[in-house]
């Protein structure tokens, strides 16, 4: 269709060239880097990350490093969500607000250390937030964009490959920990997370000369196991009801508008960013919630770079933020950003650029 000029500007992955050289042919761009987003093989891929395991150059999920004697405190300014009992060792999903409580990120944070983190961040620029609010307040801590690229191997037999790789250990460490590893003289931090809901890991591989080692380990232990390349699946995750920041928010959402609620915590006090807004937003009662929308029609979904208006009548409602055509259900689905007028039950009409589409209102996830 068109071919994408590539400069510094667009920064590669440590693993690019094996993707390139695994057959990667599609990309997107988060973070100011390239990541695939397909090998050729759609349908199997999807089946892989179900049925089998699948690993993903996920390195534009960047770390944002904030050390420091301030660090800790810092930390806890920038997050709505207490982390007065955040362990090392420990990851967290956690809300980044701005002053008026709109979503700017939804990062898992790494607890290394009582004076280090990582913001494992989605597609916005927390290396200039993290930074303008430690200046602003007079914190002390270090901020930069750290020296990790995260690998994912996702799906049900993730442990076993992962296992073969780094010992039996890894069979026990709990949702969203980690812990600190070598292979080969390769150091990478394993944890146990991933953008999916068919269980993996992600090892944060923390020297990006070794990319191409450590993509070629994976891929050999998981030879047994018929592992393949394969990237953040749009069908598995609308599936499991995962967000995508910037995909399915905008620049009014907040987080009790798309689930993200229960990581808030309105007792927090006053010094954190964006807490007097979202106490506000809580007692006038937020405006939109996020449900899956089920649509009537079944002619597979083509990707859509655009929301589509979700209407009731003539009046507009809503919007379709993602759609796919899911594959276990065999139904186009989406998720729903609709006023809290509507309902689980409720029947709306989804404006596709080609033609209006009639569909019901349910609960996430899907599936
Ligand atoms: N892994 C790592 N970094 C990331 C992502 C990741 N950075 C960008 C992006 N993904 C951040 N966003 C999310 C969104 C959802 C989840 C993780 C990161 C997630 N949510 C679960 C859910 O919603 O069911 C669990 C939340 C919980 O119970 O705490 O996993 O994937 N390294």
């Amino acid at each position: 269709m068109f071919e994408l000029t590539t400069s510094a500007r667009l920064r590669r992955s440590p693993y690019f060239a094996t993707t390139v050289a695994e057959g990667a042919n599609s990309f997107t761009t988060y973070n100011h880097m390239l990541m695939p987003t397909g090998y050729g093989h759609a349908e199997a891929e999807y089946w892989r990350l179900i049925n089998g395991v699948s690993m993903w150059d996920v390195s534009v999920e960047r770390q944002i490093e904030i050390s420091g004697p301030d660090a800790a405190r810092l930390v806890q300014v920038l997050s709505p969500r207490k982390l007065d009992r955040f362990v090392v060792g420990q990851g967290k999903y956690v809300p980044l607000c701005n002053h008026a409580g709109t979503l700017i990120n939804d990062p898992i944070i790494l607890k290394l250390g009582d004076d280090r983190f990582w913001l494992s961040i989605a597609d916005s620029s927390i290396l200039f937030w993290a930074r303008a609010i430690a200046a602003e307040r007079g914190l002390q801590a270090n901020i930069v964009e750290a020296d990790v690229s995260p690998l994912a191997i996702q799906g049900p037999l993730a442990a076993n490959v992962v296992a073969a790789i780094f010992g039996d250990w890894v069979h026990d460490l709990k949702y969203f920990w980690f812990r600190n590893a070598e292979i080969e003289g390769i150091p990478v931090m394993v944890a146990r997370s991933g953008w999916s809901k068919q269980g993996g890991f992600e090892l944060y591989l923390m020297d990006g000369n070794r990319g191409a080692d450590l993509w070629n380990i994976v891929r050999e232990a998981g030879r047994p196991f018929d592992i393949g390349p394969g990237n953040p699946n749009a069908c598995e995750r609308i599936e499991s009801g995962l967000l995508s920041w910037g995909g399915d928010t905008d620049d009014a959402t907040n987080p009790f508008e798309v689930r993200l609620g229960s990581f808030v915590d309105l007792d927090l006090d006053d010094s954190i960013v964006g807490i007097k807004a979202l106490r506000a937003i809580h007692t006038e009662g937020h405006r939109r919630h996020q449900l899956g929308v089920v649509l009537k029609d079944d002619a597979p979904f083509e990707t859509h770079s655009v929301w589509y208006s979700i209407m009731v009548g003539d009046q507009k409602v809503g919007d379709m933020t993602n759609g796919v055509w899911s594959r276990r259900m065999e139904r186009n689905i989406g998720f729903a950003l609709v006023s809290r007028l509507l309902d689980v039950g409720d029947d709306v009409t989804i404006m596709r650029e080609d033609q209006a589409v009639q569909g019901t209102l349910v609960d996430l996830p899907f599936l």
